[in-house]
């Protein structure tokens, strides 16, 4: 019998806080060892010239919720588990959306029975809380917390689906008291709904219109709003796709006055800006998400923000709904409207690729911050830490083996995520995963897929782990 399942030879290992040369011995699905001179393996994988980084961690995606806006999810689990592990990612942690009157165990199960079978890489879910009943905050959150559910996310727009300052409280004063991670869409629905209906009334409906609806402040109000409920009550809060400078400054804010407050921002809101959605006709729905992408100021400002930590976590937020068809953005027609548009756009597999590639290469983020952001805070903060999010002995073998010199021109036609279109059609990054390694098994290597469907497993989570350096105070 020999030493190890699996020797990862040659490469320069990168986690959070380091970057060394050394061999990775795999055995039972878990790192054994990080040394030199490692082999007597069952397979060794030649790593010279690449980097061996912890799998992506994706702690915001949807996967086959129902319809939103009467349109329903391309992408499943099969699918979109496929696509992540292409990209480099190994987790994924996709929203468990409760129906109103419906327990939210209940709601729990249909995901289940959606991902066994299907998911290719480990997976967790968050529970989206819609009717936060007093049975609900009472009696089923405490035991779902304890089965491994410690996330919960609230609204604060969206008809139907927003609740309203006071259930805000009820929830927050539940996870604090259960000890569970509260995360917040932070857009103001009353500025919304007036600003739409202006819109609206003077007939301003196309798609270039989008980001009217909801500028800066809508979003800047209700991040504030969030983090002085969250003050009153004492507990964490993760301010979740913050889009701009504005909701950035505010979270800023709370954490030098020492507040537990954290933010989320997205690919959508470095690489893409209002113009693409200002775009004639329909093809702006191919960028429309909310909220809006703004310009591309902000881009560098949000940039700057990741770098010196404002931001915990860099997440795809990857929502599939296809462009064409009765299923798709553009099912409402005749004309666009962009009140109609389902919100959101994909990114599961070309998060970290676009990331390393404008983040690292173009030298906006270091190598360590990447894989913080990507992989190793979010592992923290939802309690897979240090099962998941790092390359440390005892830690699961997730791994993604990066080539930092190859050249891909992302398209559609290479992607796996069973839709119709990227928004980021023709964008050219320089890195890419070339094998991919989950629990010990090849996923994916020189693009090949080779996991089988159902071989993800569930992760119940633990308690958010916000010990420093995630969350520490931020320099202006
Ligand atoms: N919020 C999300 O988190 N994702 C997509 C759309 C939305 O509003
Ligand atoms: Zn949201
Ligand atoms: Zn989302």
């Amino acid at each position: 019998m020999t030493e190890y399942d699996l020797v990862i030879r040659g490469g320069t290992v990168v986690t959070a806080a380091d970057t060394v040369r050394c061999d990775v011995g795999v055995k039972g699905g878990r790192i054994v060892a990080l040394t030199e001179g490692l082999d007597t393996a069952d397979e060794v994988i030649d790593a010279s010239g690449k980097l061996v980084l912890p799998g992506g961690v994706d702690s915001h995606v949807h996967i086959d919720e129902p319809p939103f806006y009467g349109v329903k999810d391309a992408g499943e689990f099969g699918t979109d588990t496929t696509a992540a592990a292409c990209g480099g990612t190994t987790t994924v942690i996709p929203f468990v959306r409760q129906d109103r009157e419906c327990s939210l165990r209940t709601a729990i199960q249909d995901y289940h029975a959606k991902a066994g079978g299907r998911a290719v890489i480990d997976y967790a879910f968050h529970i989206i809380l819609l009717d936060p009943t007093d049975q609900v905050l009472g009696q089923e959150m405490p035991a779902l917390i304890e089965d491994g559910y410690t996330s919960y996310k609230v609204f604060m727009t969206y008809d139907g689906i927003a609740i309203n300052d006071g259930e805000i409280l009820k929830v927050l004063e539940a996870a604090k008291t259960h000890g569970a991670i509260v995360m917040v869409h932070a857009e103001s629905d009353h500025c919304i709904r007036h600003l739409a209906a202006k819109l609206d009334a003077a007939g301003a409906t196309s798609l270039e219109n989008y980001q009217r609806m909801a500028p800066q402040p809508v979003e800047r109000e209700a991040t504030h709003r969030a983090i002085t409920l969250a003050e009153i009550v004492d507990v964490p809060i993760l301010l979740v796709h913050v889009s701009a400078a504005e909701a950035m400054e505010q979270i800023r804010w709370a954490r030098n006055r020492g507040l537990k407050v954290y933010g989320e921002t997205c690919p959508q809101y470095l690489f893409l800006t209002d113009d693409h959605i200002a775009q004639p006709g329909w093809e702006g729905a191919k960028y429309l998400c909310a909220p809006p992408p703004r310009d591309t100021a902000n881009q560098e400002l949000l940039w700057r923000a990741l770098a010196r930590g404002v931001f915990q976590v860099l997440s795809s937020d990857h929502c599939s709904s296809l462009f064409e068809g009765p299923d798709g953005k553009t099912a409402h027609g005749p004309d666009p409207h962009f009140r109609h548009v389902p919100p959101g756009v994909p990114g599961i597999e070309a998060r970290l690729p676009l990331m390393f590639s404008e983040g690292v290469g173009k030298k906006r983020i270091d190598l360590n911050t990447f894989v913080a952001v990507t992989a190793t805070n979010p592992a923290k903060i939802y309690g897979l830490y240090p099962r998941k999010g790092t390359i440390a002995v005892g830690a699961d073998a997730d791994l993604a083996i990066w080539d930092p010199e190859k050249d891909v021109t992302i398209s559609v036609d290479m992607l796996h995520e069973n839709l119709d279109f990227t928004p980021y059609e023709g964008f050219e990054v320089k890195g890419w995963p070339v094998a991919v390694i989950s629990r010990g098994e090849i996923v994916v290597r020189d693009g090949v897929v080779l996991a089988k469907p159902g071989r993800g497993t569930f992760l119940a989570c633990e308690r958010a782990d916000l010990t420093p350096p995630v969350g520490t105070a931020v320099a202006s």
